[in-house]
């Protein structure tokens, strides 16, 4: 039977809704400042999540014709811009949690779960989220912060989870990982671990087959608002999501 010994958690859409209102506007804010006409509105945004990583993101909609051509160093640049534009929007206060993270979170640091960070973002722009939404202890209380370049190749590919695992010397039948996004799921799938989902407006249809939970968010304890759309381990008492569940998924 499999102890949950270590939970990784995704960032943009798991820890916070980051993209529409904190990522898509920071790139516009670049762009603008750049004189570039281009702009990402919420549904085109959409689209072009399914590529992860800012920059390779622009250079994706730069290929099929929607950011004018510019060399690779100019991306670069304006990523780099678009970076502080976004750690200024988070440093304001204006993305918050999402329900539930930081109970959770609390919840399992007590019991000396190992915790830890898989994300595809900049690590400037994790650092953001940690020091504004979360608060500045996190920063020791995360064992590992895997994010960004660190690795070769970006979510769907399991390298970032393969190198949090790694670093922290757990093993995948121990380790359970937190994910909103299709790409998500299949990083950590493909690095052999179990993995629950909290959806958002982005990621809603995507395709989480598989997946040892799927659920509208985390939830708060007072409160029984979530939306359980996939539930293989037949997991009880789903008001919110508890750490209790997350014990049960890793032992059945
Ligand atoms: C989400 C991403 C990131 C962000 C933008 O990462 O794909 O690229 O959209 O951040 P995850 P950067 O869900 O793995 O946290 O511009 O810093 O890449
Ligand atoms: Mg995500």
């Amino acid at each position: 039977m499999a102890e949950l010994k270590c939970i990784l958690w995704d960032v943009d859409g798991t820890l916070a809704d980051t993209e529409r209102d904190g990522h898509r506007v920071a790139f516009n804010m670049a762009f603008e400042e750049a004189g570039l006409d281009r702009r990402w509105d919420v549904e085109t945004y959409g689209e072009l999540l399914t590529v992860t990583g800012g920059k390779e993101r622009m250079k994706f909609d730069m290929e099929r014709g929607g950011m004018p051509d510019m060399p690779y160093e100019k991306i670069t640049a304006l990523h780099a811009r678009k970076t502080i534009h976004y750690q200024t929007l988070i440093a304001d206060g204006l993305i918050p949690l999402r329900a539930g993270v930081l109970r959770l979170l609390e919840k399992a640091y007590a019991e000396g779960i190992t915790l830890g960070i898989s994300t595809t973002t900049t690590p400037a722009a994790l650092d953001a989220l940690i020091e504004h939404s979360l608060g500045k202890e996190w920063f020791e209380r995360f064992a590992v912060l895997a994010a960004g370049d660190i690795v070769p190749l970006k979510k769907p590919a399991p390298d970032i989870y393969n190198y949090a695992m790694q670093e922290l010397g757990v093993s995948p039948e121990n380790t359970l990982a937190l994910e909103d996004s299709g790409n998500g799921w299949l990083s950590a799938h493909g690095a052999g671990i179990k993995c629950v989902i909290t959806i958002n407006d982005y990621t809603a249809k995507q395709d989480f087959t598989g997946a040892d939970l799927v659920v509208s968010e985390l939830g708060e304890a007072e409160r029984d608002s979530i939306q359980v759309l996939s539930n293989p381990h037949a997991l009880d008492d789903l008001h919110h999501v508890t750490l209790s569940h997350l014990k049960n998924i890793m032992a059945s």
